[in-house]
């Protein structure tokens, strides 16, 4: 198991932050229904050869287990959450990425994306996300798979992803086109921009 850092701080609120014990559901638009037989990820981009996994192939990933933090740029804070799911160091080994990469944009259902720096992306405790406390995602929250990066602002974890992509240059995903800070680190409180 992996402990995100920022479960290890002495403060674990960031400023700003309230704590809530409820878990809101958000996103642009409705919840989304992924139909399972037709639903793929794809890694492609800046890599050798572009690879796609059904949901078999991707359920059989290894898996890894983070405990983490949410921390959302409306203002709440939900604290000691077990996720399982396939971490992106494993994404990694199933490509070859080409060295011009730099960035990711994680690509959604409907079109919904969100960029990371790689060093963001590939840090330890960030996973592509199919179990919460033990069971499988629900819909409202992301089935069958979300990306989980504990240590940034939650709209950067994309819920119903589809792919990952990488690139050269940084390109602004959708809520950061929106008024979203670029980053997000919520212990610089960088919420807008
Ligand atoms: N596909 C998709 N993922 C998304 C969003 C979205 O609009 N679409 N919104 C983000 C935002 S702003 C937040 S706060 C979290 C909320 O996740 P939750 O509903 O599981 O709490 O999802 C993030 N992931
Ligand atoms: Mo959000």
């Amino acid at each position: 198991m992996i402990e995100s850092p920022d479960t290890r701080r002495e403060n674990r609120i960031p400023p700003g932050q309230r704590v809530t014990e409820k878990w809101p559901v958000l996103q642009y638009g409705d919840v989304r229904h992924v139909d399972i037989e037709k639903w793929r990820f794809t890694i492609f981009g800046l890599v050798e050869e572009r690879r796609t996994f059904d949901i078999e192939e991707f359920m059989s990933l290894p898996r890894v287990k983070v405990f983490s933090d949410i921390h959302c740029v409306t203002g709440w804070s939900k604290l000691n959450n077990m996720w399982e799911g396939v971490s992106t160091s494993v994404i990694k080994e199933q490509v070859i990425i080409r060295p011009e990469a730099r960035y990711v944009m994680v690509h959604a259902e409907k079109q919904f994306t969100t960029n990371l720096a790689l060093s963001d992306f590939f840090a330890e405790d960030v996973l592509f996300a199919v179990k919460y406390d033990g069971n499988d995602l629900t819909p409202d929250h992301g089935y069958p798979v979300r990306l989980v990066v504990p240590r940034l602002y939650f709209w950067k974890s994309a819920k119903w992803v589809t792919g990952v992509e990488f690139m050269a240059e940084d390109k602004r995903g959708f809520w950061e086109s929106h008024g979203y800070h670029n980053r997000g680190d919520p212990w610089l409180e960088e919420r807008y921009s």
